[in-house]
């Protein structure tokens, strides 16, 4: 359950980023930190260097994909588990991702996105929210795992 307090601080952060801009950031910090995740995407060319990482346009495109897949939940908060219940299926039938892997990933999209918002916007009440946002998504996407 979210208070009217949370909803707006989600719904405000996800106003005031750029999906397409943080997406990428956080996959390519997600495969240079951790780098065992790079052996779901051996088609995605040079991952040798995080220079090669930043610079790859299949990360960029694939970072923008996983990133837009949040919009559903921002859309739908009040329903997230129901929201990703075939991209949970999906992710542990078809693609093989480790579950751990999402939570690596919303750290990732969490450092990125204060980066860019700076303590003054990304304050201790948003990113409190945004933490409990990223930890149900976390959650409805490991569901599917058996
Ligand atoms: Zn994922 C895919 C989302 C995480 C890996 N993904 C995907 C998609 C989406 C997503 C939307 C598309 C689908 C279709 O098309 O159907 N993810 C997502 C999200 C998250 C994620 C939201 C969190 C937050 N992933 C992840 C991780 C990993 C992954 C962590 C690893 C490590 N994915 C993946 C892969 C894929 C996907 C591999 C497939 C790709 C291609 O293209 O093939």
């Amino acid at each position: 359950d979210w208070t009217d307090a949370e909803r707006s601080a989600i719904l405000g952060l996800w106003g005031n980023i750029s999906v397409d801009e943080i997406g990428p950031q956080a996959l390519a910090r997600l495969l240079i930190v951790f780098p065992w995740t790079q052996r779901h995407f051996s088609t995605f060319g040079n991952l040798s260097t995080p220079a090669a990482i930043m610079g790859n346009p299949a990360v960029a495109k694939h970072g923008k994909v996983v990133m837009h897949g949040l919009d559903r939940a921002v859309q739908n908060l009040d329903d997230i588990k129901n929201a990703y219940s075939a991209l949970s299926v999906k992710h542990s039938e078809k693609l093989h991702v480790d579950p751990d892997n999402f939570r690596l990933l919303a750290e990732c999209i969490t450092v990125c996105v204060a980066a860019k918002l700076g303590p003054a916007v990304f304050s201790a009440d948003i990113q409190e929210a945004f933490q409990k946002f990223l930890a149900v998504v976390v959650s409805a996407l490991g569901r599917q795992y058996h």
